[in-house]
């Protein structure tokens, strides 16, 4: 049950490590250098996203009630989403509607120690909990991929608060986790309070976690600070304040490729910090603590994003419109176009391997394209090792090329490259693959690919 255990332990050695090494340009300041609460305080929308960015949803916490088209409250320490008892961490909060409210254009995640000792009957092998406290998710009615997602957001301090601002793979009923992947964009623990700890979990031949953090350099507890990932098909960055940053993930994982949803909770103790009783819990009876949040924005890379006509793009012509460029003739051995499986119509595009060593970039020649920035989209499904197995696009033959490395899919999944600047019309785009070993385990699957100007 203790599911997210050894990852929160990841997690804090990975933010450990990167302490050490002073990775973070904010990482000397010393106490002499810590700055007056007050100069913490951020203003309403004192975040810019950059340019290239569009707002595609938003909470500001208006009015007086928790928005219910955007938010689910937990009422329970078990939950019906992941199915488990305190949240797999042994959290000692029971979550409730009361201790989640909307006053003042904030949300606020009250905790507060209590000696009712509520339990959810499922989790009677559990025993009471200790605290309640507020947790919202967005499962079932904000749901997207990629983009930025920001919350401008005062974490409570004192020994044990775990605030966090997350995302689940919106397939997590169906996978489990950490199939699902998981994003943590902002963690909170007392012990190293200048920090925002970032992480990832998912699955690749076993559970797999990376993690991050950005130094403030001064404690980021009982100030408004903004938080943020930026997300895209093989890369995310993690900032604090639109600014710190710390290092950068990159990833083909289908966990990342897929919708996630969002999560706002205020944890109390739990394995993060080595379960400590609740008595050790910096939360005196009759105070609270309270993790507060302005607001919470999912911004989408481009203003509108246009289609540009492609000649065949689901390969239900043959090979009309896509060119193969092959060294030494191996393409033969590598190149099919099958009937089988197509994820729009009966027709796809395969590279695979029978034992002969190929390589192949299949490729269609775009001209007279307006300037501009550009990405390229399409569905693979992919089994097997290959030495290069890219979605890419370059400026000309001999340029360099914008890339994705697909990973190992086993049902259709959309990936993206890079942006790819356009300045003299010109642009190839297509799959680019090689292998010098394998077996007919080996292969590729691509259909429905897809130019986008940003
Ligand atoms: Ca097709």
């Amino acid at each position: 049950m203790h599911r997210r255990h050894a990852l929160r332990s990841m997690v804090l050695a990975a933010s450990s490590l990167a302490m050490l090494g002073g990775c973070s340009p904010e990482s000397d300041l010393d106490e002499a250098d810590a700055l007056p609460l007050v100069s913490q305080e951020q203003g309403e929308r004192a975040y810019d996203p950059g340019s290239g960015w569009r707002l595609a949803w938003q909470d500001d916490f208006t009015g007086t009630s928790l928005n219910s088209s955007h938010w689910t409250v937990l009422t329970s320490n078990w939950d019906p989403v992941t199915t488990n008892c305190n949240f797999g961490t042994g959290e000692l909060e029971y979550p409730r509607a009361q201790n989640v409210t909307v006053s003042g254009g904030k949300l606020i995640l009250t905790a507060q120690r209590t000696d009712e000792r509520p339990m959810d009957s499922r989790c009677t092998g559990f025993g009471p909990r200790s605290f309640y406290s507020g947790r919202i998710h967005s499962k079932g009615k904000v749901e997207r991929r990629y983009g930025k997602i920001v919350a401008s957001i005062k974490v409570p301090s004192g020994y044990g608060m775990w605030p966090a601002f997350w995302t689940l793979g919106a397939n997590i009923s169906n996978v489990g986790w950490p199939r699902s992947g998981e994003i943590d964009i902002l963690e909170w623990h007392s012990n190293e309070p200048t920090w925002m700890k970032s992480a990832t979990h998912y699955f690749n031949n076993g559970q797999r976690s990376w993690g991050t953090g950005a130094n403030r350099g001064y404690s980021i507890a009982d100030g408004f600070h903004t938080y943020e990932v930026e997300w895209t098909a093989n890369q995310m960055i993690f900032r604090l304040d639109g600014q710190i940053q710390g290092n950068v993930f990159n990833h083909n994982e289908p966990a990342f490729q897929q919708n996630h949803y969002i999560i706002l909770n205020l944890a109390l103790g739990g394995n993060w910090y080595g379960d400590p009783p609740a008595s050790a819990i910096q939360l005196p009876a009759g105070q609270t603590k309270t993790m507060e949040v302005e607001w919470v924005r999912w911004y989408e890379q481009g203003g509108t994003t246009t289609p540009t006509a492609l000649t065949n793009p689901s390969f239900e012509s043959g090979m009309t419109g896509w060119a193969n460029w092959s060294p030494n003739g191996t393409a033969a051995a590598a190149f099919s176009e099958t009937h089988n499986g197509g994820r729009t119509g009966p027709h796809h595009l395969t590279h695979w391997t029978n034992n002969t060593p190929f390589e192949v970039w299949t490729y269609q020649a775009k001209s007279g394209l307006p300037s501009g920035n550009y990405r390229v989209r399409a569905w693979v499904r992919k089994s097997g090792n290959y030495d290069i197995a890219r979605l890419q696009a370059k400026t000309c033959g001999e340029c360099a090329p914008v890339f994705t490395n697909l990973g190992n899919y086993g049902s259709y999944t959309l990936v993206e490259t890079p942006t790819i600047s356009v300045t003299g019309g010109n642009l190839e785009l297509g799959f680019h693959t090689r292998a010098t070993s394998g077996n007919s385990a080996n292969f590729i699957h691509m259909d429905d690919v897809e130019l986008i100007r940003l």
